[in-house]
């Protein structure tokens, strides 16, 4: 199974929280970088995609890895911004999310789970891609939860464990956001 998915190109789909249609969305070759400005109240999520599923008009195409973001300005006028990688709804690749406000807090997590993983894990996106299924309730997959658990740190790396969620926080509004190798 091809998890890197290097024959096809890279989108990416910015949407706002509760709406089941992207906000805006982005293609990228693989190792190119583009700056996306929002709102200084947004609340969303990015995630991998491709254009055929997630510009369909149809419900949100969710199963995949998700990073959440929000802002939120502070009294003394700065635009903090929270956000963490969650694999809730699965895991269709790794992503880091990098403070850019000279803390250096980062979580995320760039190898490849995919790779490797027992088959009772996988789940398929409606394109048929494979990804490790989602791990909380309706369908929670208890071996991909096993899975994540045995490779990823769930206090630093990514949202597992529904008791512990790790944010971090960039004071100056901006990140940095890397997407590794999955699927799409
Ligand atoms: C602004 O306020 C936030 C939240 O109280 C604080 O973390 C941040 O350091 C402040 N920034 C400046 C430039 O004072
Ligand atoms: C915070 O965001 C608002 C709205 O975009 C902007 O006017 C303001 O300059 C920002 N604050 C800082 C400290 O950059
Ligand atoms: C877990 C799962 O159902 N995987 C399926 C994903 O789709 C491929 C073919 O498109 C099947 O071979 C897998 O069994």
């Amino acid at each position: 199974m091809d998890f890197t998915n290097k024959h096809q190109r890279h989108y990416f789909f910015l949407y706002e929280t509760g709406r089941e249609t992207p906000w805006k969305y982005t293609e990228l070759e693989p190792g190119n970088e583009i700056f996306i400005s929002v709102c200084s109240t947004f609340a969303g999520h990015v995630v991998r995609g491709n254009p055929t599923e997630n510009l369909d008009g149809k419900v949100r195409h969710n199963l995949g890895t998700v990073v959440e973001l929000a802002w939120e300005r502070q009294a003394n006028g700065t635009n903090r911004s929270w956000g963490y990688i969650s694999l809730l709804e699965g895991c269709d690749g790794g992503a880091v999310l990098t403070s850019t406000d000279g803390s250096g807090v980062t979580t995320g997590f760039s190898k490849n789970i995919l790779v490797g993983a027992p088959f009772k894990a996988l789940s398929n996106k409606t394109d048929g891609s494979v990804v490790l299924d989602r791990t909380v309730e309706p369908g929670a997959n208890v071996a991909a939860l096993k899975y994540e658990l045995c490779l990823l740190d769930p206090l630093r790396e990514a949202f597992i464990i529904q008791t512990f969620r790790p944010v971090v926080v960039t004071e100056n509004g901006r990140w940095d956001l890397t997407f590794y190798p999955g699927t799409y």
